[in-house]
């Protein structure tokens, strides 16, 4: 598709694309992220849900949750890779169990892990504007990703404090709670929307439940760090 084609050699060259202008649905949205994940020809490392915070929908103006792919080359953050990247603070999990239905998702040792976590997001279209359709055509963005210690999944992390610092200084504080109204959500959202796609979600796989305050510029240099209270720290 000509539009895989075009995200992808925009992401490759950092020069910016208009978005598509005729009509997307989210099923071809989806195809064509597919596709461009593709073209990077890397396996998945783990999905990313966006849009799960109200902060983060009214900064970007849209109402639905997206699900996005990470690749492990995105584990590898480096501010030159990229057009115009935003950070954001996030809580990941480690996916214990192979999820092909909600119900995988509900069941004992889906999540086998939390971290605090941060994601580097990037747009590959002009002025970081997209309609829910052409950003889930993009891969929701999906830039980066940096992920601190694991711990076991044995601590109730629906409303655990968020600090999101840029240089020394805390830019947003926040709740996990502002993801989903509970991050432990997050699991199940992700199986709705990979059954939806047609994808599985492998054991051991990443997953990022989604930013818990809007997105800060990340500027060339700058020490990024998100701390979440019993989770611990991650730091750029
Ligand atoms: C889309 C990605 C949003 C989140 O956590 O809400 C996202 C974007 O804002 O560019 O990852």
């Amino acid at each position: 598709m000509k539009l895989a084609q075009a995200l992808h050699e925009a992401a490759l060259t950092r020069m910016p694309i208009p978005q598509p202008v005729d009509g997307l649905d989210v099923a071809t949205a989806y195809q064509v992220q597919e596709e461009v994940v593709g073209l990077r020809g890397e396996p998945l490392s783990g999905v990313k849900l966006g849009f799960t915070s109200e902060g983060k929908r009214r900064q970007m103006g849209v109402d639905d949750l997206i699900l996005g792919r990470l690749t492990p080359s995105m584990a590898v953050v480096d501010h030159d890779k990229y057009i115009h990247p935003r950070v954001e603070p996030e809580v990941a999990y480690l996916v214990g169990r192979r999820i092909e239905s909600v119900g995988d998702a509900t069941r004992p040792g889906a999540v086998a892990a939390v971290a605090a976590g941060i994601e580097v997001i990037d747009s590959r279209y002009e002025n970081f504007r997209f309609s829910l359709e052409s950003v889930i055509a993009d891969n929701t963005s999906a830039a980066g990703y940096a992920i601190g210690p694991w711990r076991a999944y044995d601590v109730d992390d629906w409303n655990l404090g968020v600090v999101f610092e840029i240089d020394g200084r805390p830019v947003h504080v926040g709740s996990t709670a502002a993801i989903l109204g509970d991050p432990r959500r997050a699991i199940v959202e992700a199986a709705r929307l990979a059954v939806q796609v047609g994808l599985v979600i492998e054991e051991g796989a990443i997953l990022l439940a989604g930013a818990a305050t809007p997105a800060e510029p990340y500027r060339p240099g700058a020490h990024v760090q998100v701390e979440i209270q019993r989770l611990g720290k991650v730091t750029l």
